[in-house]
């Protein structure tokens, strides 16, 4: 592990790759843990977060994927750093707000969009990716449940590059938020804003951008107007591993439902929704998951490897 210069008193260890490619100005891609031990049961979430470090490289750019360990942020995780944050159970979902308690305490910290965008961010690292980010949830009006991945992007300077927001989400309303907090929306080669493995929300996207470059300047664009703020592009997962909506909308009411029985609030709402519309679904949503992550890589490594040529 490698010390950069940090403008920030929390210590950032990064992989020897991550900072020489930083230094370089080549491009880099952050990563979430939260997937990892969070999003898919073992030993599919290892194989999968290496077919996502994988895709990044695919694309060209150098994959860093985060956590949190002995009281420092970790960008780039090993490979055996993914294999035990794999298969140990119990490592906390850490966000942006779980961050400074869990770098005090010094024990292990799976970092969500939201606190990868925090460490993203200070690493100087221009590009993130994910599968779906968080969002407001149905019925928000009452429970007020909105990600705080929406409100992190408000305030990192980061390019994220998602297949938009989990169908369990109110998609509307999520970007309805995004609207008032002028956060720019660009769906990559589509018109439509995507639900993470449909290739639609029923929404139009903002914006459609289809060349590398074009985007590459607008991301520029929004920081040179003086945003410090994120800009996201929606990649969709391709049509053969999508899910028709309709296949998933009985299964996504069904389980809303059980959680409000339950009791089921906070942190633990989404991975237990996930889970629930994976069993349903007999776990085809789990595949069209691990689909629509690695698409996403692929289109962050590709994207994030024309911005840093655009910088040059
Ligand atoms: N995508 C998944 N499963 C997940 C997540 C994303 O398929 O568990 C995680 C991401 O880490 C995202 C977080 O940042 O869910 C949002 O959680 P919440 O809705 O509690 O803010
Ligand atoms: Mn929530």
């Amino acid at each position: 592990m490698t010390r950069r210069p940090s403008p920030s008193p929390v210590p950032l260890h990064f992989t020897e790759e991550v900072a020489e490619a930083l230094d370089a100005g080549r491009p880099v891609v952050a990563l979430e843990s939260n997937v990892i031990t969070h999003g898919l049961p073992y030993p599919d979430n290892a194989a999968t977060a290496r077919k996502v470090e994988q895709s990044v490289r695919g694309g060209g750019a150098v994959p860093a994927t985060i956590c949190i360990e002995n009281g420092a942020i970790q960008v780039g995780m090993s490979d055996e750093d993914i294999e035990r944050f794999a298969s140990t159970p119990g490592i906390p979902k850490v966000s942006n707000r779980d961050m400074p308690v869990v770098l005090a305490g010094g024990g292990l910290g799976a970092t969500t969009v939201a606190s990868s965008l925090v460490a993203a961010d200070l690493a100087g690292i221009a590009f993130f990716a994910s599968a779906g980010i968080g969002g407001v949830h149905r019925g928000a009006q009452a429970s007020m449940d909105i990600s705080a991945d929406l409100i992190q992007f408000t305030r990192s300077k980061v390019a994220v590059v998602c297949a938009g927001a989990k169908m369990i989400l109110d998609l509307g309303l999520t970007l309805e938020y995004l609207e008032t907090h002028g956060v720019p929306i660009v769906s990559y080669r589509s018109d439509d804003f995507p639900a993470f493995y449909c290739l639609t929300s029923g929404h139009r996207s903002p914006h459609r951008l289809d060349d590398d470059a074009v985007i590459a300047r607008a991301i520029e664009a929004h920081w040179g107007l003086g945003n410090h703020s994120s800009f996201l592009i929606t990649a969709p997962t391709r049509p053969e591993e999508a899910i028709d909506a309709g296949e998933v909308t009985t299964a996504i009411e069904q389980a809303i439902a059980a959680a409000e029985r339950d009791g089921v609030t906070g942190q633990a709402v989404t991975k237990y929704l996930m889970r629930a519309v994976d069993a349903a679904t007999s776990g085809r949503s789990a595949a069209a998951n691990m689909a629509v992550l690695i698409s996403c890589a692929e289109a962050a490594g590709r994207l994030a490897t024309a911005h840093a040529r655009y910088r040059a």
